[in-house]
C-alpha cells in the first residue's frame, strides 16, 4: 500500500495503482510514491511575507479593544480561554504570552518526569478536552504533561474568537480612577518581550496597549516572568496608603491544602482584574502544590466564571 494525501487534511492508504500521479498543484492527490516528479506549488517571497503580516496586523488591530485579555499561557490561562471561547464566542479573548513558546510550565509532570497527575475531580476537564488518563482512584495519571498541553493548546488555539500573541510581555497596566475614587484595571501595556527585556540598554522603546473590559492575569508563582500582575498592584497601592494591596508571598508547599486554596480563591481580585493560578498564591499567600496540576485546569475553569460576573452576564 502506499500512503496517500488527499487534500486537505486526510491521510489515506491506498494502492498505488489507483493513485493518479500527477504534479502537485494540478491534483487533488500528492502520492509519496514518486519522489522524481514532486514539485511544491510555486510562489513569491513577499507572498509569504503578506501572507503573515497582513494577518498579524489585522489581528493586532481587531484585539486592540478586546473584551478579555488573559496574561499568560500556562495551565490555568489557557484552561480559562478554553472554557471562555467555548461558553462565549461572542466575546473578544487576547492571550498575551511573554515567551515564544506558550504552555508556562506544563510541559513535564515535575523535576524532568513525564507523567503529570491530576486529583479527581479535576479529570473532568480532561474528559471536556478529551485527553486520555490512568484512573488510580483519588487521582488520575496522564501519560504525559505534554500530551495535556498541546491537545489545550491546540484546542485553545482553533477558537476563533481567541488570538494568542507570543514573545509578547505585558510591561504594564492600564489603570482609570472610577467615581468613588476605586482603581480599576482597564487594560495592558505590551511589548515584543525581546524589547521588554531590553529597556535597560536602549532607549526610545515604548510600548503598545490593549483596551479591555477584564484583564485575567495567570502569569505564575513570583521568578522573572512571575506574578507580574500582583507585584504591579502592589506598586500601584503601596503599604501604609489607603486601600493598600499588599502581597501574603507564596507559601511552601502542601499539596493538600495548596490545591483547594488556589481554586477557591481565584477571583476578580481588584476591580477589573482576575486573578488565577500560582500568582494567585503569591497575593494570598498560600502554598505550592509542586507537581500536582488539577488546581491550575479548576483554577483557570472558576476564572471563566469569574471573568464573565466582571461583565455582569
Ligand atoms: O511566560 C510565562 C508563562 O508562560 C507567562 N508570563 C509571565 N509574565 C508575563 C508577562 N506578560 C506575558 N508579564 C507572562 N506573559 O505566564 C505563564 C505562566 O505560566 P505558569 O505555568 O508558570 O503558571 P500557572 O499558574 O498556569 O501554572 C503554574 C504551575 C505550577 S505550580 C508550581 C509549584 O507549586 O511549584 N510550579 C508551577 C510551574
Amino acid at each position: 500500500p502506499t500512503l496517500v494525501m488527499n487534500r486537505p487534511n486526510t491521510v489515506t492508504a491506498q494502492d498505488k495503482s489507483q493513485v493518479i500521479n500527477l504534479e502537485a498543484g494540478e491534483s487533488s492527490q500528492v502520492s509519496f510514491a514518486d519522489w522524481e516528479k514532486f514539485s511544491f506549488a510555486p510562489i513569491r517571497e513577499s507572498t509569504v511575507s503578506r501572507a503573515m503580516t497582513r494577518r498579524y496586523f489585522a489581528d493586532m488591530d481587531k484585539y486592540t479593544e478586546s473584551d478579555v485579555v488573559i496574561v499568560g499561557a500556562g495551565s490555568a490561562g489557557l484552561s480559562a480561554a478554553y472554557v471562555l471561547a467555548k461558553n462565549r464566542p461572542d466575546l473578544k479573548i487576547a492571550i498575551i504570552e511573554a515567551s515564544v513558546s506558550p504552555g508556562g510550565g506544563c510541559w513535564l509532570g515535575g523535576q524532568l518526569f513525564s507523567a503529570m497527575v491530576l486529583r479527581k475531580p479535576a479529570q473532568l476537564f480532561l474528559d471536556e478536552i478529551e485527553v486520555a488518563y490512568e484512573d488510580e482512584g483519588d487521582y488520575v495519571v496522564v501519560k504525559h504533561a505534554a500530551l495535556f498541553m498541546s491537545t489545550l493548546m491546540s484546542k485553545v488555539l482553533q477558537f476563533p474568537n481567541i488570538k494568542l500573541f507570543n514573545a509578547t510581555a505585558v510591561e504594564d497596566l492600564i489603570t482609570r480612577r472610577d467615581e468613588s475614587g476605586e482603581l480599576r484595571i482597564a487594560g495592558v501595556v505590551t511589548n515584543w518581550t525581546l524589547v521588554a527585556l531590553n529597556h535597560d540598554t536602549q532607549s526610545c522603546m515604548d510600548p503598545n496597549t490593549i483596551n479591555c473590559n477584564v484583564v485575567l492575569s495567570t502569569t505564575g508563582h513570583d521568578g522573572p516572568f512571575g506574578a507580574f500582575s500582583a507585584k504591579r498592584m502592589q506598586s500601584l497601592r503601596p503599604k501604609g496608603t489607603d486601600n493598600s494591596f499588599e502581597l501574603g508571598g507564596m507559601r511552601g508547599l502542601d499539596m493538600n491544602k495548596a490545591e483547594d486554596a488556589i481554586v477557591k480563591g481565584t477571583r476578580e481580585v481588584t476591580p477589573g482584574l482576575v486573578i488565577a493560578g500560582m500568582e494567585l498564591a503569591e497575593v494570598d499567600g498560600s502554598n505550592r502544590m509542586g507537581p500536582t496540576f488539577g488546581a491550575m485546569a479548576l483554577s483557570g475553569v472558576k476564572a471563566a466564571e469569574s471573568v464573565l460576573n466582571v461583565f455582569d452576564l
